[in-house]
């Protein structure tokens, strides 16, 4: 199978660490990919639409996108203790932690538009403050609420993959007043999984 993958993108690095904690990361080729909104890249869009990485190809099968499906996928492909629990209470908190780190993602993502990204004269202070609330409402949460058993599962690891990314680009830090949350995150971060799979590169618009 081959990974549709881009060395700075937290939501790829989510995909290849859990095919690293599953044990079937040899199964990938990684494959580097260029994308933004405002510079198309025409082999991405020829697999996912949305013109996004990560995408799985997959050998005489359709192309999978996004990193959540992605994981929801490999986590089929292995016969070890699943990443994504199949049912109960387990489930639904795992997958709520997903979506957090999903939501910082993209609130990350957000900020670094009002701020670094779109052309000084276009950008708006209270976009980027509004992103910003909610990246530190969601440390907040994380630092009450993150369950930290060393039973990781794939809020665990879409999770350190984000708050890694937002560390890489000098986002608001996650660590101000927050020591349970920083520890686990570098607990997680010293995993072979993540030093496999480290972040690099600029953001080409
Ligand atoms: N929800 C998607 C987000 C993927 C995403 O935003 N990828 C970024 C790289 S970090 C991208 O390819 N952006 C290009 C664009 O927005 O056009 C996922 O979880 O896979």
């Amino acid at each position: 199978m081959k990974l549709l993958y881009q060395t700075h993108s937290p939501y790829a690095r989510k995909a290849l660490v859990f095919a690293h904690e599953v044990g079937i990361a040899d199964r990938l080729e990684v494959v580097h990919h260029e994308t933004s909104p405002t510079r198309r890249n025409e082999a991405v869009f020829a697999e996912n639409p949305l013109g996004k990485v990560p995408v799985l190809i997959r050998p005489g099968l359709t192309p999978i996108f996004d990193s959540d499906v992605i994981c929801a996928y490999l986590d089929t492909l292995h016969d070890g203790r699943k990443l994504v629990p199949p049912d109960g209470e387990a489930r639904w908190q795992a997958l709520r932690i997903q979506a957090v780190a999903q939501g910082l993602g993209d609130a990350g993502i957000a900020v670094r538009w009002e701020t670094v990204r779109r052309p000084e004269a276009l950008r708006f202070p209270p976009l980027r403050d509004g992103y910003t609330a909610k990246l530190i409402a969601s440390y907040d949460w994380l630092e009450r609420t993150l369950d930290i058993s060393p039973a990781i599962h794939i809020g665990h690891v879409a999770l350190a993959t984000m708050l890694g990314w937002l560390e890489f680009r000098e986002l608001p830090s996650f660590r101000d007043g927050r020591p349970r949350l920083a520890a686990w995150f570098d607990a997680f971060d010293a995993r072979p999984s993540m030093r496999a799979t480290p972040l690099s590169g600029e953001t080409h618009d």
